[in-house]
């Protein structure tokens, strides 16, 4: 007779879940029996490794991701990455094993009290199964939970004892279930939208992650040249939706309130796609829209349509969306805007390296697919202005900035993107939130080159603290870190280069190894 166990594990296979982010305990050991040969474990040694790497995995797949933590304190340690997981739409199947089920009451070591409350508000949705029976059901409504418009993690706990339970009669069926959504503006709702199109004097796009992450990244490029309109990134950009050398590119709007409409006063029409309305850091109080300008906002989120505070929002698919909507615009007689000029070269200096001299020597020397992961909060400027970026999938930022997201996720992306070449950028800070991803980095042979910068500081609260006139604040600098040492114990190969030339044979060797290598850089302190 089938089990719950054996029921799982072809609903997981059918699902196409065959890889597991986990760290194991007790509870979790009867799942993880007979684990079948064509699925995959990778263990993280740290629950905000594990999501991290999930996440990242599930990023650059687009796809749910089964994710397996140890109860309660293997969920508490996952919260900070479940916060990134949260805002980037990340379909993560999170599950936690339960003491059994007889022993939850009296509280035994390592039962979950109230394990459904405990991840939110970071998920979508949060079930324990009332009986055995009811597992493979549960899990199979969690994949399509996690999966449909807005995706998001979801959480299911599973006492250990409900995996040998036998099943009877029609259980077996959920395997074959299945859900697909279509979310295609009526004829009437894309007609207007074409209206408000063709008739805008000046039209401006703003663009946000939910681009890249349906691919629907030429799609933006066609509407941008059919339009002539300039192409802003949303602020507080977590992937890259638009090629950064674009004629229309102008750069990543300013995460406040007055910084936005400064940029985008002068024009009339502002379509966001795939983005919040907006996602502000600075408080810098103002008008939310330049004076005269309309808002219209596309995006799979009702909770982002929601939540704006000004515009008009159409929810749906986007990529649908601007497929049917790009037929019905006219070629516009405006002229494309000039290209943003290019940074000049940065001076070379001595001493620290600037971080600018670091990303140019990355614009001349990576390949030009590859996948950015960066976690440095203090050079997002520099980055964008200086890296060149032209493929959908090409950059990960933590999307609610937790940091600890860089490390794993570079891991989880170069595990499901082997082709291509991930290069983590992440500062001496961020670093340290997650270190342990290094480990899995190493035992699974994942070739990400990591590299660190290195000011000894948190460069962005400097910054933010003279914005908030506390610089005397404490606990903002963090000397005496080696992470060559830290690499090494970890079992990764890593090089200091203290000078652009050493930087850059390093990186070249890097890049042409087959194994992760790490690149410590001390560097010098800009502003973001
Ligand atoms: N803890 C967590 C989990 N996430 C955070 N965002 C912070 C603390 C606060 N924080 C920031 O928002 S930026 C930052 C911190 C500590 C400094 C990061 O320093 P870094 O990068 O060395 O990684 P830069 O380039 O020096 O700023
Ligand atoms: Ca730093």
């Amino acid at each position: 007779m089938p089990t719950v166990h054996s029921i799982t594990y072809q609903l997981l296979r059918r699902q196409g879940l065959n890889t597991v982010f986990g760290n194991p305990g007790s509870n979790e050991l009867p799942f993880l029996k007979r684990f079948p040969e064509d699925f995959r474990y990778v263990l993280g040694l740290h629950e905000g490794v594990v999501v991290g790497m999930a996440d990242g995995y599930s990023l650059a797949t687009g796809q749910p991701v089964l994710v397996n933590l140890h109860a309660a304190a293997g969920t508490g340690n996952a919260m900070g990455a479940l916060t990134n997981a949260w805002y980037s739409h990340s379909p993560l199947v999170i599950t936690a094993g339960q003491q059994a089920r007889s022993m939850i009451g009296v509280e035994a070591m390592l039962a979950n009290v109230d394990a459904s409350t405990l991840p939110r508000p970071l998920v979508k949705w949060s079930y324990e199964p009332a009986c055995a029976e009811d597992v493979p059901r549960t899990l199979s409504q969690a994949i399509h939970m996690a999966n449909l418009p807005a995706r998001g993690p979801v959480y299911v706990s599973i006492p250990y004892d409900d995996w040998d339970h036998e099943v009877e009669g029609d259980a077996a069926q959920v395997v074959q279930h299945d859900v697909s959504y279509a979310g295609l503006p009526s004829a009437a709702q894309l007609e207007a939208l074409a209206e408000n199109l063709n008739q805008a004097h000046s039209p401006v796009l703003v663009l946000g992650p939910e681009v890249d992450a349906v691919r629907a990244n030429s799609l933006a490029v066609e509407l941008s040249e059919r339009l002539c309109m300039p192409v802003w990134v949303a602020p507080s950009a977590s992937r890259c939706p638009f090629p950064t050398r674009h004629a229309c590119f102008r750069g990543v709007l300013p995460a406040a309130i007055s910084g936005i409409s400064d940029k985008l006063d002068g024009h009339d029409l502002i379509l966001v796609i795939g983005a919040p309305v907006f996602r502000y850091h600075q408080y810098a109080p103002g008008r939310y829209l330049p004076q005269g300008a309309k808002l219209l906002h596309l995006t799979g989120d009702v909770q982002e349509a929601a939540r704006a505070p000004v515009g008009d929002a159409l929810v749906g698919d986007i990529h649908a969306t601007l497929e049917a909507l790009l037929p019905l615009l006219a070629q516009s007689d405006r002229v494309l805007p000039n290209p943003l000029p290019l940074p000049p070269p940065q001076a070379v200096s001595s001493g620290r390296l600037a971080p600018e001299s670091v990303f140019d020597s990355l614009n001349a020397l990576a390949p030009e697919d590859a996948i950015y992961v960066k976690e440095s909060t203090s050079t997002v400027t520099a980055f964008w202005q200086r890296v060149e970026m032209r493929h959908p999938g090409s950059y990960f930022f933590p999307a609610a900035g937790g940091l600890g997201f860089g490390l794993p996720a570079a891991v989880g992306v170069q595990l499901a993107q082997p082709d291509r070449q991930v290069i983590a950028v992440i500062g001496d800070g961020s670093a340290n939130y997650a270190i342990s991803a290094l480990w899995s980095a190493a035992q699974y042979n994942v070739p990400v080159v990591f590299i660190i910068l290195k000011n000894d500081t948190y460069g962005a609260l400097r910054w933010f603290s003279r914005l908030l006139d506390a610089e005397d604040a404490p606990g903002l600098d963090v000397p005496g870190l080696d992470f060559c040492e830290l690499a090494r114990g970890y079992g990764v190969e890593a090089v200091r280069t203290e000078t652009l030339e050493s930087f850059e044979d390093a990186l070249c060797r890097a890049l042409d190894a087959s194994r992760p290598i790490l690149l410590e850089v001390p560097t010098t302190t800009i502003e973001p």
